[in-house]
């Protein structure tokens, strides 16, 4: 136990000695992480490494914060935490150094593997098959992201899994919970608290009471930009204050203090941790003058925006020397014990740094190497030896070479080569081809799930029927399904705008708040991004939510934490972390400028990584929602908001049956023409496709139903080697998913080959549809506008068979 305060007396020996070796282990973890931030900063600056930003000025607060932080708890940072990071044990000096190099093991650099330039941490929840670690054992923290106060919406998921493992019954929780006495701890910069997503977080996370304590690190700036031009008062805390609980009201718990107080740290982090974990009441800790005395990365210097006032207190209430002058105060340890130690460390840094620049520079050396053999074997047959020469040349002086450097000396090589046939050139080119194939997944791998869980293994189960099985209302298929999800799996949830006490805005959950409880089938305020993280957050904790977020066109507000944080998660850990988060909304065919539905082609190239399911119907969706919780990857399911009240029979298998996911459905077959859409359009082509009998054209209609992935089977290229000819029909912006989808099937699928008509796309208009049913028939593609391209593309054909219609 740490005293409260420097005052306090000690009462023995052995008491002090236990203090004493605890202060200085801490102030050795503290030094290690500022000499690691001094290195690193000269690695950068000498060319060794890209880019560095480091924890120096923030070491002592993360001291404290190491001492509460227990088994079971998750950190949701950013590229601060080196301290804490090596303060619990998870991040060593070569790791530091790995990170910093970007080493692409991900033994040697256990954060990322290389993907995440330094100062993105992560700690490994998933075991080399994929399957979940013990998170019970081991300190947690979720991977960092780059875009400021991004971990903020992540975090309250991280901690309202703890009030779901302690209120909810019936959930295995033994890899993932004590009953909730777990605490999420975020940190973020000063600045990054002007970011919307900090006060989504902190309402929201305020009005769920979870265990979360956010601690901010305050230096005054924000890179150079000064706190008077961030921060309301230039105070945080100051102007959060009527987020404070008291008698009558639940709220946060707000503490100050200052960065360099070590003893007023430890204290104050043992009052958070209590409050938090036992009480599971959020709390803020806003920690004052701190310092960054290298400035804010290796891209600048401070002394550009920083008066000389500033700087010189920087220096003297930079934590490292406050703490330094606290030891000796409280007879830790003399000066020259202190120095004595520092020296130890500089030298322990330097072998850590140097050991980390070997590991990761040696592999490339011997690439090089054997690059070099097999270019000089292929240079002395060639009658280019002279060109080659100075490529050889370049390479073997190069002693410190990237694998670019590697592989394109060897690729240049082979245009010299492109005239000879000897045995040499061909041991080269194999060489090439094996080196992409083993080097490419150490930068590639991993965006989807790698496990035998993966959604591209899902099977599809047909949904039965009884003889006398009656045409429902669409949604009581959706909603019926829920029932036999949440029934037959305890780690499911779901919430969203409106979702729990009248059961969506469709009624697809009518019903079942009664029966599962207000956590399960849960309201929440209007704060997309943050139901996002929420469901990332506790998805991560080893739980199955799903995020429901009201229409597809406001998910524009959560599309940036599922394009930056969820959609990059499995692959920026190199798979040691997952989140299979499904995302519930509806769209398709709405009305108006903001009740658009489509704008897919946006959401498909922003989400690589999430499979993105576009279901043409009620049970479509819910065979999709099916496979999902059988699958451990994360998804967006958009129902088609018109097709709630169309009828559709009622399957006697419910919760049973399910759609796969990358395969295509073909609901039409025909000869003239392939017909691909999906969604609510789907049905207006398919009826289109009925019109175009009449005048004898006799389309296949496909319904794409998965966009990501998208046709796993190539089934859609059989269909067009049949009938020639292709056109993509979707209510997105022309060059949206329409292009996406061409480029799939003539690119990918090498469709091209057999088309005897030029492809098509017919889209809606570049501007976001206009209200009503009118607004809608001269945005959107209608039944006409679809009848009329066939029809074009046939008369081009075969104009005598189709003469001009208009
Ligand atoms: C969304 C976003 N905008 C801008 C940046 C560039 N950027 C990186 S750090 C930073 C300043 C952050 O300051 P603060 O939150 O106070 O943290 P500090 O670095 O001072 O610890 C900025 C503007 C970014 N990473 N993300
Ligand atoms: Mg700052």
């Amino acid at each position: 136990m740490i005293p409260m305060t420097t005052t306090t007396q000690v009462t023995s020996d052995l008491t002090f000695q236990v203090f004493q070796t605890e202060i200085l282990n801490d102030y050795k973890t503290a030094l290690t992480s500022r000499e690691c931030s001094l290195l690193g900063r000269r690695e950068v600056l000498t060319g060794k490494a890209k880019f560095g930003i480091f924890g120096d000025g923030k070491e002592i607060p993360q001291l404290a914060w190491a001492k509460v932080f227990k088994n079971g708890d998750f950190r949701s940072g950013y590229y601060r935490d080196q301290t804490f990071m090596m303060a619990i044990g998870e991040l060593t000096i070569q790791e530091f150094f790995a990170g910093l190099y970007g080493h692409t093991s991900i033994e040697a650099d256990p954060m990322s593997g290389g993907r995440q330039m330094g100062g993105h941490f992560g700690t490994h929840s998933l075991d080399s098959n994929g399957d979940w670690k013990n998170l019970m054992s081991q300190k947690n923290s979720s991977a960092d992201i780059s875009p400021t106060a991004g971990q903020m919406p992540r975090l309250l998921g991280l901690a309202q899994a703890s009030k779901i493992y302690r209120n909810v019954e019936g959930i295995d929780s033994t890899k993932f919970s004590n009953a909730g006495y777990e605490v999420a701890w975020g940190t973020i910069g000063n600045a990054s608290t002007s970011e919307g997503l900090f006060f989504e977080t902190i309402n929201a996370a305020g009005v769920l009471q979870v265990p979360m304590v956010i601690s901010i690190w305050d230096d005054e700036y924000g890179i150079s930009v000064h706190a008077k031009h961030q921060t309301t008062k230039e105070n945080i805390s100051e102007i959060l204050k009527g987020f404070q609980r008291d008698k009558n009201d639940k709220g946060y718990e707000i503490l100050k203090v200052k960065g360099w107080d070590y003893s007023a740290l430890v204290a104050t982090y043992q009052k958070a941790e209590r409050i938090a974990r036992e009480d599971h009441v959020p709390v803020m800790i806003h920690v004052i003058e701190l310092t960054q005395p290298q400035g804010h990365s290796t891209s600048g210097s401070h002394e550009r925006y920083k008066s000389k006032e500033r700087l010189n207190w920087e220096k003297e209430y930079d934590c490292l020397a406050q703490m330094k002058l606290w030891m000796i105060e409280n007879n830790i340890g003399t000066e020259e014990e202190l120095d004595a130690i520092h020296k130890d460390i500089k030298k322990e840094v330097r072998l850590g740094k140097k050991a980390a620049w070997n590991a990761f520079l040696q592999p490339i050396i011997d690439e090089k190497n054997e690059a070099i053999a097999l270019i000089k074997a292929a240079a002395e047959t060639s009658a280019n030896r002279a060109f080659i020469t100075k490529i050889i040349n370049d390479l073997v002086n190069n002693n410190e070479p990237g694998r670019k450097e590697v592989i394109s000396a060897c690729r240049r090589t082979l245009r010299y080569l492109v005239g000879d046939n000897s045995d040499e050139k061909r041991r080269l080119q194999d060489w090439i081809n094996a080196y992409f194939e083993t080097v490419q997944p150490k930068y590639s791998s991993h965006l989807h799930s790698e496990s035998k869980a993966s959604a591209i293994h899902s099977e599809k189960v047909e949904p039965t029927y009884d003889a006398d099985a009656q045409m429902v209302d669409a949604r009581l298929i959706i909603r019926d399904n829920f029932d036999a999800i949440f029934g037959n799996h305890p780690d499911t949830l779901i919430f969203g705008e409106d979702s729990g006490n009248i059961g969506d805005v469709n009624q697809g959950l009518e019903g079942l708040q009664e029966k599962y409880g207000e956590l399960r089938v849960a309201d929440v305020g209007i704060r997309e991004a943050t139901i996002l993280g929420q469901g990332i957050g506790m998805a991560m904790r080893g739980l199955r939510p799903i995020a429901e977020i009201q229409y597809l066109d406001y998910i524009l507000y959560a599309l940036q934490i599922m394009s930056d944080d969820l959609a990059t998660l499995h692959y920026r850990t190199k798979g040691k972390q997952k989140a299979p988060l499904i995302v519930r909304t509806r769209g398709h065919r709405l009305e108006g400028i903001w009740h658009s539905g489509s704008q897919l082609g946006g959401i498909i190239n922003l989400v690589r990584g999430i499979h993105v399911l576009v279901p043409r119907n009620m049970t479509k969706a819910a065979g999709f929602y099916n496979t999902l919780l059988d699958c451990d990857e994360p998804a967006l399911v958009i129902e088609c908001l018109n097709g709630y009240r169309l009828k559709e029979k009622m399957p006697n298998n419910i919760g049973d049956f399910k759609t796969p996911i990358g395969v295509v459905e073909t609901v039409k077959e025909g000869r003239d023409i392939t017909l691909l859409s999906y969604g609510s359009t789907l049905r207006i082509v398919a009826q289109t496709a009925k019109e175009l009998l009449e005048v004898g054209i006799d389309a296949e209609v496909i319904d794409v139903q998965s966009l990501l992935p998208f046709d796993l089977n190539h089934d859609i290229v059989k269909s067009v080697a049949k009938t020639n000819r292709l056109m993509v029909i979707d209510e997105d912006v022309p060059g949206g998913a329409s292009a996406y989808i061409l480029n799939e099937i003539l690119v990918t699928q090498g469709g091209f080959k057999h088309l005897d008509s030029e492809p098509k796309t017919l889209a809606a208009q570049s501007h976001r549809p206009a209200y009503g049913t009118d607004g809608d028939y001269f945005s959107k593609p209608s039944a006409e506008d679809i009848f009329e391209a066939v029809y074009e593309v046939m008369h081009e054909a075969s104009p005598l068979d189709y003469p001009k219609l208009r």
